[in-house]
């Protein structure tokens, strides 16, 4: 009944201009109240927007937050699933102190962060379950119990019958058989998805029917399928404690087809589903409604009498009511004392400014504003300032102090957490050196990695590895060469093809305090998985404002090699799609080693792309492996030189380097440098140094022009103040803006090549002095 009104009252909220936009959970209650018997301490959900009574009847969420979310309350006490970051529905639970650490999980109930794209929640359960299975079975991880006890938690996840016809959906579903997790599906099936009916989502209308093939058999493992309407309270609590009881006992996917639910307020707020239902339709969602049936339930019973439930209604609808009111005065509140602040500031500087009257007007107008919102206060102070240039008295320096003040505590309350802020940020972990002297042995580039593998399966219990071809063969490169046949297969794993899910197993995994590498096969493969590593990882910190991590170490390789699809180096699209990542780009393996170890330190998610052409090359072993550490955002000069700098990364620092020592031939000096990580880029400043003692820049990769180059050629001009150092007009050198063509002509036609640099730098010294560098 609360969470009932908090829908109804909810709605109005919108309607009348107070909130944004809202989404809620009616006609969903009763199976939601029956989930969370079932539901135990250290268990975790992952679902989406129409859980609003799951988290309220887990107590993990009260009217008041509630409502907090739905005004958009910036305050991580009163809001505490996003910090106002979110639209109302997307719950979250804080797994983390406020210094970052980890929370005992095991003694609370755990929501991970919700996302909007449909059936996006389903990998990153999969991987919740998943985690399960890796506690119950690693015997080195049964004496901690802050995470696992025993592998005894089950994930719990929920989805529209709408969204089961996402490509997710299925991949998670067949994983989770596969895999044989404790994984709990309810789909919320209320015919329809927005407007369109199952008819048009599903084959034969009915998901659990098409989901049949899965079914366990007496013989074969499966997933167990229970059908069951969201209007039957005793039927509704027998399967969950039955499927409770199946998952976390024997580790077998449930899910549960929970049918016949409605929506007595359609979607959202954004339109009436009045629109596409027919009159039958919702005359038949009015009568079946989960509440009016659980009503009946309970009278026919003799649970309760009328009376009393009348009575409860009645007291639900006003708690519901005072605790909004509550949620509103607060959020209003903060922000109604903001603007007095500001409406004073302003007319103090009005009474000493030549533009008085406009200033009081615009401080008259802010005071009048209706449900004002932070923007009408902070745009006010701007466009005064701006009246103000010309001014220089005191009443306006402390409207300008406030401004500034205003600045940073806007900041924390908008911007903050894109990457960690606890003392285990990777910016924090301390370099440490490979020890590399004349005897060290020279190896392929492979050995590095795989003898780095060997001793951080060795000294790190909770690290592990998975992916296509990881395990019995230890990756198509074999840097896990053996490492199975030591560690196990619960430490070194192989996969289906589904690079989505591996994804969604290491996020969820991570979230559970577990340090896994996922590993995508190949780069160009990413794409499978990036919408998931945007939308879920990347943001994670961000959109929970520091509530939740998921330190996972996403490892790939890449740039050239052969062909369309497995030469990609697309830089510039991971680049902007994934910030709130760490973005390695090690030139060969024992940076590449060098990186993980720092990784491993740090709380940071991260995607590591080795060098596909690299696992051969020979180097030098160094002897400090797993000690030894690789800073983030720290750029590497490869080569001095003092005529122009190349900035690089990846595979093309040797081809870079072969140009620098060509260009030295005919007299060009090159100064190499590479950037080893993107994200964080260079945060010392390296570049800028360098470009201060050549004067001259060129930006290298291979990415398709426009990309990663231009990426760093921004940071470095626009964020090291480096133009006026320039003597020549910064470039960049970059792939073609088609896929590399096949073979090795194929590459040299697609990709930069040491001549094409050698040119492009000389063309640079040609044209500050043509006589020393004629044409070629
Ligand atoms: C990837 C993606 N596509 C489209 C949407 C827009 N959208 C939001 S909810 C929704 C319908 C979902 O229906 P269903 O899964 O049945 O859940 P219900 O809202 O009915 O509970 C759509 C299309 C989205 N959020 N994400
Ligand atoms: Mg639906």
């Amino acid at each position: 009944m609360l969470s009932r009104h908090a829908s109804l009252i909810g709605r109005k909220e919108v309607f009348m201009g107070k909130a944004k936009f809202g989404i809620f959970g009616d006609g969903k209650e009763l199976a939601q109240i029956a989930m969370a018997r079932a539901f135990q301490l250290g268990d975790f959900r992952a679902g989406y927007y129409r859980d609003q009574t799951f988290m309220m009847a887990l107590g993990e969420l009260n009217i008041k937050a509630y409502f907090a979310q739905l005004y958009a309350h910036t305050s991580v006490e009163l809001e505490p699933a996003s910090a106002g970051r979110l639209m109302n529905g997307h719950f979250a639970t804080r797994s983390l102190n406020k210094d970052g650490s980890w929370k005992e999980l095991t003694a609370i109930y755990n929501s991970a962060s919700d996302i909007s794209p449909t059936a996006a929640q389903m990998p990153k359960l999969l991987g919740l379950a998943y985690a399960s299975k890796i506690y119950r079975k690693n015997n080195w991880l049964k004496s901690q119990t802050q995470f696992s006890k025993d592998g005894n938690e089950v994930a719990w996840g929920t989805i529209g019958n709408a969204s089961t016809s996402e490509g997710m959906f299925f991949e998670s579903i067949n994983a989770a058989g596969v895999l044989q997790v404790p994984m709990v599906v309810s789909v919320w099936d209320d015919a329809y998805g927005i407007s369109v009916p199952n008819e048009f989502h599903t084959t034969k209308g009915s998901i659990s029917e098409v989901l049949e093939g899965f079914s366990r058999t007496d013989s074969q493992a499966g997933i167990e399928i229970i059908r069951v309407n969201g209007w039957d309270y005793e039927a509704l609590l027998n399967a969950y404690l039955k499927a409770g009881e199946l998952a976390r006992t024997t580790h077998t996917p449930v899910l549960i087809h929970v049918e016949e639910l409605t929506q007595p307020q359609g979607h959202s707020t954004s339109g009436s589903h009045e629109r596409y239902k027919s009159a039958e339709r919702l005359k038949w969602e009015k009568d079946w409604d989960c509440n009016t049936k659980f009503r009946e339930y309970i009278l026919s019973n003799k649970v309760a009498t009328a009376d009393q439930l009348d009575q409860i209604e009645a007291e639900s609808k006003a708690q519901v009511k005072q605790e909004k009111e509550a949620a509103w005065a607060a959020f209003s509140g903060e922000i109604k004392k903001e603007l007095v602040v500001a409406v004073s500031l302003v007319t103090d500087a009005a009474q000493q400014s030549t533009r008085k009257v406009i200033l009081e007007q615009m401080a008259q107008e802010l005071s009048n504003t209706i449900n004002p919102i932070r923007k009408d206060v902070i745009t006010t102070v701007r466009k005064a300032l701006i009246m103000l240039r010309f001014d220089s008295h005191k009443a306006k320096s402390k409207l300008k102090n406030w401004f500034e003040d205003q600045g940073s505590i806007n900041f924390d309350r908008y911007n903050s957490h894109l990457y960690s802020q606890s003392e285990w940020n990777v910016l924090a972990v301390e370099e440490i050196k490979p020890a590399i002297d004349d005897k060290s042995p020279l190896v392929d580039g492979r050995e590095i990695l795989q003898s780095f593998f060997d001793k951080t399966l060795e000294s790190n219990p909770a690290f592990f590895a998975f992916g296509e071809d990881v395990g019995k063969i230890g990756d198509v490169n074999q840097a896990f060469a053996g490492l199975q046949a030591k560690y196990g297969e619960n430490r070194v794993q192989d996969t289906g093809i589904r690079e989505c899910t591996i994804i969604g197993q290491g996020i969820g995994a991570a979230l559970r305090g577990l340090r896994p590498i996922a590993e995508i096969q190949y780069l160009d493969y990413l794409l499978y998985g990036i919408q998931l590593l945007s939308d879920d990882l990347a943001c994670l910190q961000y959109r929970t404002k520091g509530g939740q991590k998921a330190p996972l170490i996403v490892r790939t390789r890449g740039h050239r090699l052969e062909g369309v699809w497995h030469s990609g180096s697309p830089m510039g699209m991971i680049l902007s799609s994934l910030r709130g990542m760490v973005i390695c780009v090690p030139r060969n393996m024992t940076q590449a080693a060098g990186m993980y170890a720092t990784l491993l330190k740090s709380d940071e998610p991260a995607l590591v792309i080795e060098c596909l052409n690299g696992y051969r090359l020979k180097e030098q072993m160094p002897s400090n492996l797993g000690e030894f550490t690789v800073p983030m955002g720290k750029p590497d000069i490869l080569r001095a030189g003092k005529d122009i700098t190349i900035v690089t990364y990846g595979s093309m620092c040797r081809v870079v380097l072969d140009a620098a020592m060509e260009l030295a031939e005919i007299g060009i000096s090159i100064e190499v440098i590479d950037v080893q990580t993107l994200l964080p880029f260079d945060v010392h400043g390296v570049i800028g140094e360098s470009i201060k003692r050549t004067n001259r820049v060129i930006f290298a990769d291979e990415d398709v022009p426009g990309g990663a180059s231009a990426f760093m050629m921004q940071q470095v001009i626009e964020g090291q103040n480096v133009f006026k150092h320039l003597d020549s007009e910064p470039q960049t050198i970059a792939a073609k803006a088609h896929r590399p063509a096949y073979s090795s002509d194929g590459d040299y036609f697609s990709k930069p090549s040491v001549e094409d640099i050698v040119e492009q730098a000389y063309a640079m010294m040609h044209e500050t002095d043509p006589k020393k560098y004629p044409a070629i």
